[in-house]
């Protein structure tokens, strides 16, 4: 993804000591809470259907570099979350290639080697493509843990965001075949009671459904996928663009959810349901009021036309496939010698559809920061927020 203003890196594996990141392009005087980061790392790291990782985990922010007594500097900003479970891994994920490995050494890394591809996850083409035999090389960076840290950057993100009043959350509309088909009224009440659901569902029947068929499917050694919304208010009219394909807002936006691990579908607005609308129901009339000012009553447009925001509320919505890592093996090929196997299965998640959805805020908010750094410009807060005229 190429970033215009706000643009980071990630690196670290799943088992490795750390997940670290550098954001550059923050501009001085933003306020940067680490509590505040460290919430949003907790409402990732919860979720029902999570796996046994998450209750070794307890992800914490440790900002190395470009705050000083609590605001930006303008300098690059470090990040880093030490993985707990590296205590249990430091042999197997050695940095060093020792020459003589103790015969302990070389039976934990024997442990943890394997072969059998898992269908639906990187394991086949990143094997191929990276010249791999040990498929714990690809699992170490293509597993979704490296998202704990583009929250952490998501949550740099949503602050410097907040200082405009643009705010944002998500919630759960599907898990497996169980769907919410009754909305609370406002986007604060669905808000609300997402946030206190563990399947991130704002309606608590539906949420008993979607626990009950998580807790099915986890019997049974299977794994469920399902669909969520992210949502962001206040949003300005005028980031993105039509001039350039690569300038569209929700081009933008479909590409920084989609490449989230286990995303197959991104939509914007009434998406993938416009098909069977007739112009005349999909497109949002505009009215204008007493003062001249312009309104609308539907957005199925999700906040966006012409590649542009509309002023509206963003809607992006998202669909993940049910994960990969199953105890209830699928047929497979043994890279080894190229025979048939029943594939790879280690520690994993039922569900992560909640968890999910939190990564993709994180995408979302990291998009709209750099559209809206692109469109305002400014090199510190003062200078930024009288281009915004506030
Ligand atoms: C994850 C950590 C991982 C998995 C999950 C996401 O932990 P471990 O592999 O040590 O159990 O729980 O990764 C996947 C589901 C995947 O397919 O890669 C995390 O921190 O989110």
């Amino acid at each position: 993804m190429t970033m215009k203003r706000f643009r980071f890196l990630t690196s670290g594996e799943s088992h490795g000591k750390s997940l670290n990141a550098i954001i550059e392009g923050v501009p001085a005087g933003i306020r940067i809470k680490p509590e505040i980061i460290n919430e949003e790392l907790k409402r990732r790291q919860i979720g029902y259907g999570r796996g046994d990782r998450m209750r070794i985990e307890q992800d914490t922010i440790e900002i190395k570099s470009g705050i000083r007594l609590g605001k930006t500097t303008g300098a690059p900003i470090c990040l880093e979350i030490k993985n707990k479970d590296y205590a249990n891994w430091e042999d197997v994920m050695s940095v060093i290639g020792y020459e003589y490995p103790t015969e302990e050494m070389l039976k934990k890394i024997e442990e943890k080697s394997f072969t059998k591809v898992r269908p639906g996850h990187a394991d086949f083409a990143g094997a191929k493509k990276y010249n791999l035999s040990d498929l714990r090389d690809v699992l170490e960076r293509s597993s979704a843990r490296k998202t704990a840290i583009e929250v952490a950057v998501g949550s740099v993100a949503k602050q410097i965001l907040k200082e405009f009043g643009i705010v944002g959350f998500s919630h759960v509309v599907q898990i497996g075949d169980v769907k919410l088909d009754f909305y609370p009224k406002t986007y604060t009440m669905i808000k609300e009671k997402a946030e206190k659901s563990d399947v991130r569902c704002a309606d608590e029947m539906t949420a008993d459904r979607m626990r009950n068929a998580i807790d099915k499917a986890g019997e049974v050694g299977d794994t469920l996928g399902g669909r969520f919304e992210v949502i962001f208010g206040n949003i300005p009219i005028g980031l993105g663009s039509y001039v350039h394909w690569d300038q569209a807002l929700d081009g933008r936006l479909a590409q920084a959810v989609m490449s989230i691990p286990a995303i197959k579908a991104v939509e914007i607005g009434a998406g993938v349901d416009s098909a069977h609308l007739r112009g005349s129901q999909m497109h949002d009339e505009i009215f204008v009021g007493r003062n001249k000012e312009t309104y609308r009553q539907t957005n199925n447009a999700g906040g966006i036309e012409g590649g542009i925001s509309n002023g509206e509320t963003l809607v992006v919505k998202g669909t993940m496939k049910p994960i990969p890592t199953m105890k209830k093996a699928l047929s497979t090929v043994d890279l080894k010698n190229n025979t048939s196997a029943l594939a790879h299965f280690e520690r994993s998640d039922v569900c992560a559809v909640p968890a999910c959805a939190v990564v993709a805020e994180a995408r979302v908010a990291i998009i709209l920061v750099d559209e809206l750094l692109t469109k305002i410009g400014g090199d510190n807060l003062v200078e930024m927020k009288a281009h915004y005229g506030i």
